[in-house]
């Protein structure tokens, strides 16, 4: 039987487990990648557990999130990453070079690689045929370290493109489209491989679009083969020598088939305030857009920038709206405004911004209030742009340029008939990236050979073994598809606490309850209670640490988010699954119990838990926990035992067994 892409990439680098969907694995890791608001945790675990030399074959620290630096922990966070990366061995990327994933697929992205990142979006190489996959930065720190990365052998869907697609429709309709049929929680334990005759027609930075948004479908990663064109897109960039012809077996096996004919694609916008919210632009066309910014990870490359400014040359913006362009990475401004194109766009009334993810997060042109944001970015979750209750809508450059010309909501197609000469703009690519890699420190050219850290970085917390008696309230029931930035918010003025666990902890769930953290930190511990796909979005293994520093026990959900779960077990956290009819049942202030003698029935392989309520009623809920899992959740979290470990085997290879 033939090999999926995604099996001959695993086998390769596989190291505990078989590859029998639903069984736990540990490959190898190749690359991994940190960001400035995960990475100090990444490197203080890296610290505490003990090891002092990077060990994959290339680590990359990008500082991106945070580079407006309007305070000195912002600033001190990035000193500290530069002294970290140069200590043991990472590259460096300055504030202000551009987003990690942009910056990673241009400089190090390579065929046939397994990667892991400590942002949720790092599958987004998978356009290039690299195996990524977003995790918590512990699971980063490890692999950094040399170790395995376990996860559930995913299933692997095909996804099968044919045709191509029409004038004005982009990638980004394809990954809308894909989150209109999938939903957000769609691709929950699974890996995404597109195949098919309409791959070829896709350029390979519309394929990382594609990889990029499959993170909003939950997915493990999605992965494109390589082929003339992967080979085209390296050598622009200088580096052909790193191509490699990989695909599936003709007589690949897959799990799953999902068909998207490229040809039935139009122009898609997800509305507020969920990117699986998705609608044809042409049912919401007339809605009056006062902002619209064209960046991110998603779409800031500039083949993403390029059409816009096509576009725009030579006409105005609509007065009543602003339109920012926030390049996805140096290199992309640096060519824009070589070739004139920055020129144009300003001309028409635009307004750039550095190379950051910024605004995404809320930091930075916040919606005004009552308004509606047109982004080009993949996430819209409420709150996020940095305002309570706003309006973002995530769509294509196209349609974001066609919106800031018309100054509301407009089918691209549309405006192309009234205005009887605006031409799509279709995708080009630069016949070099030359852009410079002054703002990229490789690990030759390290500044630091020692950690600098300011006086906010302070130290990750650890929790005590698993307790045999697990009770306490509920202190919070929350509904379906609770986000990550529910959690820990990620706006500027929590973001800068990243180093800061203590301080952070005091925003847990201030999104959802502002009275949560006290209220925790009153009544010593207790559960949390959510609906389905709890957890879902970033990779911030704070929203799981923030808990535990309160002392939450554990989370009884419906199902979880991958990240997330995986996270919850890092830190000591049970995650019980509970039906949807108990979830109904359980009130808020509730009292619950968890009958079974807790420390035991995990270390035993338990699978049911008997849960009392407020002494009167009980229900069943499930651990899906495979044996490294329980035995990371039974010592307090992955820290405990892998430093456990690392002492006992004499710093030797770090496996979780
Ligand atoms: C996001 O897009 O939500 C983030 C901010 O990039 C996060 C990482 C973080 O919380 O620092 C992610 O995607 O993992
Ligand atoms: Fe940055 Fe937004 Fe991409 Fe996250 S999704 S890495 S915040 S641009």
């Amino acid at each position: 039987m033939g090999q999926t892409l995604t099996e001959k990439i695993l086998e390769d680098h596989l190291v505990e487990g078989t590859l029998e969907t639903g069984e736990e694995i540990g490959i190898e890791i190749d690359q991994v990648l940190t960001q400035d608001t995960t990475g100090t945790l990444v490197w203080l675990q890296f610290e505490a557990l003990g090891l002092d030399e990077v060990q994959t074959e290339i680590a990359a620290q990008y500082c991106d999130h945070q580079t407006y630096q309007f305070d000195f922990k912002n600033t001190d966070d990035h000193r500290f990453l530069r002294s970290a990366a140069g200590t043991f061995g990472a590259h460096f990327s300055r504030p202000g070079n551009g987003i990690c994933h942009n910056v990673h697929k241009e400089n190090f992205a390579a065929p046939g690689k397994t990667m892991l990142g400590s942002d949720s979006h790092t599958p987004t190489p998978g356009g290039l045929g690299e195996l990524a996959i977003g995790s918590g930065g512990l699971d980063v720190a490890v692999a950094m370290g040399g170790g395995p990365y376990y996860i559930e052998m995913p299933e692997v869907v095909n996804v099968r493109l044919e045709g191509e697609l029409p004038e004005w429709s982009t990638a980004k309709d394809v990954a809308l489209e894909m989150l209109r049929r999938l939903t957000v929680k769609g691709g929950v334990g699974k890996i995404f491989e597109y195949t098919g005759p309409g791959v070829e027609s896709l350029s390979v930075p519309e394929r990382t679009t594609i990889t990029n948004l499959g993170t909003e479908l939950g997915a493990t990663t999605s992965i494109f083969p390589t082929d003339e064109k992967t080979k085209d897109y390296l050598a622009r960039q200088g580096r052909e020598d790193v191509f490699e012809d990989i695909g599936p077996d003709e007589d690949a096996e897959y799990d799953d088939e999902i068909v998207v004919d490229l040809s039935d694609i139009e122009p898609l916008i997800a509305c507020p305030s969920m990117p699986d919210n998705v609608v044809p632009v042409r049912e919401v066309a007339g809605e009056t857009v006062e902002q619209v910014i064209v960046g991110s990870c998603t779409n800031g490359g500039y083949e993403d920038i390029l059409p816009t400014a096509k576009m725009l040359e030579g006409r105005e913006m609509d007065k009543k709206t602003e339109m920012i362009v926030a390049p996805g990475s140096k290199q992309a401004s640096e060519i824009l405004a070589r070739q004139g194109w920055t020129a144009e766009l300003m001309a028409a009334g635009v307004n750039f911004s550095e190379a950051t993810c910024g605004a995404c997060i809320g930091i930075g042109h916040v919606p005004a209030s009552d308004s509606v944001s047109l982004r080009t970015f993949n996430r819209n979750f409420e709150g996020r742009s940095g305002i309570e209750d706003d309006n973002v809508y995530l769509c294509s450059p196209e349609v974001a340029a066609a919106a800031a010309l018309k100054g509301e909501i407009v089918d691209p197609r549309d405006l192309a008939d009234e205005l009887g000469d605006l031409e799509a703009p279709g995708v080009e690519l630069p016949e070099k990236y030359d852009g410079s890699k002054a703002d990229l420190i490789a690990p030759d050219e390290a500044v630091d050979d020692d950690l600098v850290k300011g006086p906010n970085i302070g130290d990750v917390p650890l929790k005590d073994p698993l307790d045999a008696h697990l009770e306490g309230e509920a202190l919070l029931k929350m509904e379906d598809n609770i986000t990550t930035d529910h959690i820990i918010p990620a706006t500027q003025d929590i973001l800068m606490y990243r180093s800061n666990v203590p301080k952070l902890s005091e925003f847990t769930l201030s999104r959802v309850d502002d009275t949560f953290a006290q209220r925790a930190l009153d009544s010593d511990g207790g559960f949390l209670v959510a609906g389905e796909n709890y957890g879902q979005g970033s990779s911030r293994e704070h929203a799981a640490l923030c808990p535990m520093f309160l002392g939450i026990e554990g989370v009884l959900a419906q199902s979880f988010a991958r990240i997330h779960k995986a996270n919850l077990f890092n830190f000591g956290l049970i995650p019980l699954t509970i039906s949807a009819e108990d979830y109904e049942n359980i009130e808020q202030g509730d009292d619950i119990e968890i009958v079974d003698d807790v420390a035991e029935a995990v270390a035993s392989g338990q699978e049911e838990f008997t849960v009392r309520v407020n002494d009167d009623w009980e229900l069943t809920a499930e651990l899906d926990a495979s044996e490294r899992e329980r035995r990371i959740l039974a010592a307090g979290g992955k820290l405990s035992l892998t430093k456990q470990q690392y002492e006992n085997e004499g710093g030797a290879a770090p496996a979780d067994d």
